[in-house]
């Protein structure tokens, strides 16, 4: 037989004698009961497989001193079951690692778990049978398994890392690895003991180590943040929340950011006092729970820097509190990643153990750790000779108890470490394109370790039994993730994180712990209510993004992109379209207008410049009002006469306060905004006119208003944007006044409504075709409309000047925005352009709203700024919002 024969049909003999099961689980953790639990109850064979000797994953092997859950453990537990709920009762806040593991061997025996768990067995390797459809499981214990689906239900912390210190099999004492403590009593008393490594297992055993131990030297690279858990009984006012309604504590936690329910906070740092932000923290700090620290304290303290920056200096403030020795403290306080970028970990007296005469800090980043060797470790400055030696150097995170099955071959031989060669690729974080029905509980591109695991855990479950469930029932028996769909998750991914602060700090949830691992922030970071959401979007929209096949039905492919808009714009999206609003052109120009006031009552404040003025110019035919905005940087500043938006009916100077105030701080400009007139009252051309006739006199005034002489620039956002560079059409064609450039953010440009853009996103963006409509039925006749002050598309381009013009995608004005740049461009403009992919028509101007507006707003900023001639902000603000 020809060796590829012999290949190819090597799964099929060596199925021969395997144990034949519907569904092979890998773990028996949390994860791994669970679906066990639920697949019988589908009714599939089907059989877990743990190298460990009893039930627990990870609280089977993280046994060291002090090892506890960090989230409350009445939201750390199944929920599936009520009968089990109130045949429980958890002794503590925060249990122990004993308590959780006699929960999950509770758990095991209740629903009968056992007999269908292989222990001491390791899944070796894992391939695809192309012929039979079918996984082959080998084991280096007994019988390899045949499945026709197989779930990894291995864990995100499963795979412990290795220390990367030259030396460590010299050392002559003894060793340990928190991730994998003996199970026989460790006796560490009148010892000299090493800790190497800071993280949450480090911290929890520390305190414990050092009250047995004669000397603890703890072995510190990177600081973390650590916050008093507050152990005790479980908080008696939670604990009545969740009697009070336990369903729907439940369903709020399902739909929650991460998993406990907490609501979301809508308050900014910034409009809040220094009093009332210390207030706010105490609280958190007195609550002890990482959930309501990392969610309670304002809304923007884990997706911008400087609201965060607040936070972390609150932590460094207590730790100073505590630590008596200032160098000692100084060493513990981080300063290099946001405050929960990494995971901050819940302590009980972790700072304080510092103070005790037998425990020393050695700040591994003033002197490196050198070596190994037979009696201790020596570092740059000293060598610390020691009994015994602690790793609590963490895990290969995600990825490494995936990859620990290896090889893992799918369709056509490929493995998954070289389909995850550049790091892992995922649909949804459950299924990887070109591994049939293989699925991952938890996995990278999943929320995870950013939510409570207990919630996720049973969130995907449930998610692929039902699956299982109905491929069954309609003769399916392979599913497959389609590249497309893989790509454009990654696609979110990225642009998800984009939101938070994670991907601002080395952390292993980046990967950056492992020396050679791909980088790049490997959990959800959308938030695990609105990943619920999408995992059901995929299946109401007929199991979107996979290929589905069967013996005797009908390939089913549903190729396509689950998310294309950007994360927050779909949540804003969503909100809007729960809020069953009327259409605003069925209300009238003044019930318009009223709705808009209303609406923009609920947006975070605009954040705070160096001053905000008001006054009086003149316009085309009497005064408008003016709002200024100010830096705080000494002046005079360049001048930015802006036009707000609302299709030259609705709004006025105030109305896009928060965007005047963000582009005042980013450019470090004076901005005007113009209450130039409406229509119905003032139709056109009043609203084109006095856009004209406002930049002369704010040119003409510019001393006065503390701004520097010389030419201006103007900048508008939709209908305002129109006004922005018709103006300068006005100004060339006029003589003046000056204009140094124009950003123009979504304009309004042409009287066509036949672009594919008005087909596209004719409705479900907030800003609908019909709308549009109505705001040029009430604007201009249409005789007026192809005059080039309504339609600059249609006037003289030349000689205009240079420009920056955005569009979003999702905008029916996108393509006529893109028009116009071009036209720019080919009248010799020149013009950049920044065509937004996922965001919509208001996008941009929903400061603090929609976050991922923010690397959009800081191009325009740089784009004024060049305009200006000034010096362009450096990039590191991208990174640092
Ligand atoms: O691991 P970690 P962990 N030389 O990676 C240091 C969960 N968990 O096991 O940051 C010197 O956080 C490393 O330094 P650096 C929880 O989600 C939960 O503590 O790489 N130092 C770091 O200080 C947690 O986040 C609980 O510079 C070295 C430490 O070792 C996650 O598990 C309890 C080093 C590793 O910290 C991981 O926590 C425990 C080297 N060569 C864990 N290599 C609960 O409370 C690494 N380090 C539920």
């Amino acid at each position: 037989m020809p060796e590829e024969m012999v290949a190819a049909r090597a799964p099929e003999m060596a199925s021969r004698g395997a144990q034949q099961v519907d569904v092979a689980v890998v773990g028996a953790g949390f994860a791994g009961l669970y679906l066990l639990h639920r697949l019988r109850k589908a009714g599939f064979t089907a059989i877990a497989l743990d190298s460990a000797n009893d039930v627990g994953g990870t609280w089977y092997w993280n046994r060291y001193p002090g090892a506890r859950c960090d989230i409350q453990t009445i939201d750390y537990s199944y929920t599936f079951d009520p009968e089990l709920e109130s045949a429980w009762t958890w002794s503590e806040k925060y249990a122990t690692q004993p308590e959780i593991l006699r929960y999950l061997g509770f758990v095991a025996d209740r629903y009968d778990l056992r007999h269908d768990i292989r222990f001491g067995t390791k899944v070796t390797a894992a391939t695809w049978d192309e012929t039979a459809d079918r996984w082959l499981l080998t084991t280096d214990n007994g019988a390899p398994v045949s499945c026709r689906h197989y779930i990894m239900a291995t864990g995100c912390l499963s795979a412990p890392k290795a220390p990367e210190i030259d030396g460590v099999k010299d050392f002559k004492g003894e060793v340990y690895f928190t991730g994998r403590w003996p199970h026989e009593e460790v006796k560490l008393a009148g010892k000299r003991v090493a800790v190497i490594g800071t993280g949450s297992s480090g911290i929890q055993s520390i305190p414990l180590i050092a009250e047995q131990a004669a000397h603890l030297t703890v072995f510190q690279r990177t600081a973390s943040f650590a916050l008093p858990a507050h152990n005790g009984p479980s908080p008696a006012d939670r604990v009545t929340l969740l009697e009070q309604d336990r369903a729907a504590y439940r369903e709020q936690a399902r739909w929650s950011l991460v998993g406990v329910p907490w609501p979301q906070q809508t308050d900014v740092s910034w409009q809040l006092s220094d009093a009332e932000r210390r207030e706010r923290f105490e609280k958190a700090w007195a609550a002890g729970d990482l959930a309501y620290i990392l969610t309670q304290l304002w809304a923007d303290q884990g997706v911008d820097i400087d609201g965060n920056a607040l936070v972390a200096e609150l932590v460094r403030e207590k730790i100073r509190g505590i630590v008596k020795d200032p160098e000692t403290a100084a060493a513990l306080s981080p300063h290099d990643h946001p405050f929960g970028a990494k995971r901050p970990c819940l302590d009980t007296n972790y700072y304080a153990t510092y103070n005790r005469p037998n425990v020393t800090l050695v700040n591994l980043r003033q002197e490196p750790i050198k070596a190994i060797t037979a009696s201790g470790i020596v570092t740059d400055k000293r060598s610390v000779d020691v009994d015994v030696i602690v790793f609590a150097t963490g895990f290969d995170a995600m990825t490494g108890a995936i990859m620990a099955v290896h090889p893992i071959t799918g369709r056509a031989g490929k493995s998954l470490s070289s389909a995850w060669a550049q790091g892992p690729q995922t649909y949804l974080g459950l299924t990887v394109a070109g591994f049939p029905n293989l699925f991952m509980i938890t996995g990278p591109g999943s929320p995870s370790v950013l939510s409570n695991m207990a919630v996720s855990i049973e969130q995907h479950a449930d998610w692929v039994v039902d699956r299982l469930a109905a491929m069954r029932e309609a003769g399916f028996t392979t599913i497959d993730a389609t590249e497309t769909a893989q790509a454009a998750w990654a696609q979110h991914m990225a642009d998800c994180s984009m939101m938070t602060l994670h991907r601002l700090a080395n952390t292993w949830y980046t990967g950056a712990n492992v020396p050679g691992k791909a980088q790049g922030v490997m959990p959800y970071t959308g938030g695990l209510g609105p990943y619920r959401s999408i995992c059901n979007e995929v299946v109401s929209r007929g199991m979107l993004g996979f290929k589905l096949t069967g013996p005797n039905v009908p390939e089913q492919v549903n190729d396509g992109e689950v998310v294309r808009l950007q994360p927050d714009v779909r949540l804003v999206l969503g909100m809007l379209a729960e809020m069953n609003l009327p259409p605003i052109e069925s209300l009238g120009a003044q019930g318009a207008r009223d709705f808009v006031n209303e609406f923009n009552k609920g947006r975070p404040a605009g954040r705070p410049v160096g001053e905000v003025g008001a006054g009086m110019l003149q316009g085309a035919d009497g005064p408008l009002p003016y709002r200024l905005y100010r830096p705080a940087t000494p002046g005079p500043h360049p001048i930015v006469v802006y036009f707000h938006g609302g299709g030259w009916v609705l709004g006025d100077e105030l109305s896009d306060d928060p965007f005047c105030r963000d582009m005042c701080r980013r450019t470090g400009m004076i901005f005007v905004s113009v209450g130039y007139r409406h229509a119905p009252e003032h139709r056109f051309p009043a609203a084109a006119e006095d856009g004209y006739a406002a930049t002369r006199w704010i040119a003409e005034h510019a001393a006065d208003l503390g701004g520097k002489p010389g030419p201006v620039l103007v900048a508008g956002w939709s209908a305002g944007a129109n006004i922005a560079t018709v103006t300068c059409q006005l100004a060339r064609d006029r003589g003046g006044p000056q204009i140094a450039g124009q950003l123009l953010v979504c304009p309004v440009t042409d009287c066509r409504f036949d672009r594919q853009s008005y087909t596209d996103n004719a409705v479900g963006y907030f800003l609908t075709r019909a709308l549009m409509f109505w705001f040029w039925d009430i604007y201009c006749s249409p005789a007026d409309r192809t005059d080039p002050r309504a339609s600059p598309l249609r006037g003289q381009l030349a000689g205009l000047p240079p420009a920056f013009v955005v569009t979003c995608e999702f905008d029916p004005l996108r393509d006529e925005g893109v028009a116009y740049a071009e036209a720019l461009a080919a009248a010799g403009v020149p013009v950049r352009q920044l065509q937004a992919g996922g965001h919509f028509h208001s996008s941009f101007v929903m400061v603090d709203v929609v976050i991922t507006g923010v690397s959009g707003r800081l191009q325009m900023a740089e784009a004024l700024q060049r305009f200006a001639g000034l010096q362009v902000t450096p990039p590191h603000a991208i990174a640092a919002e």
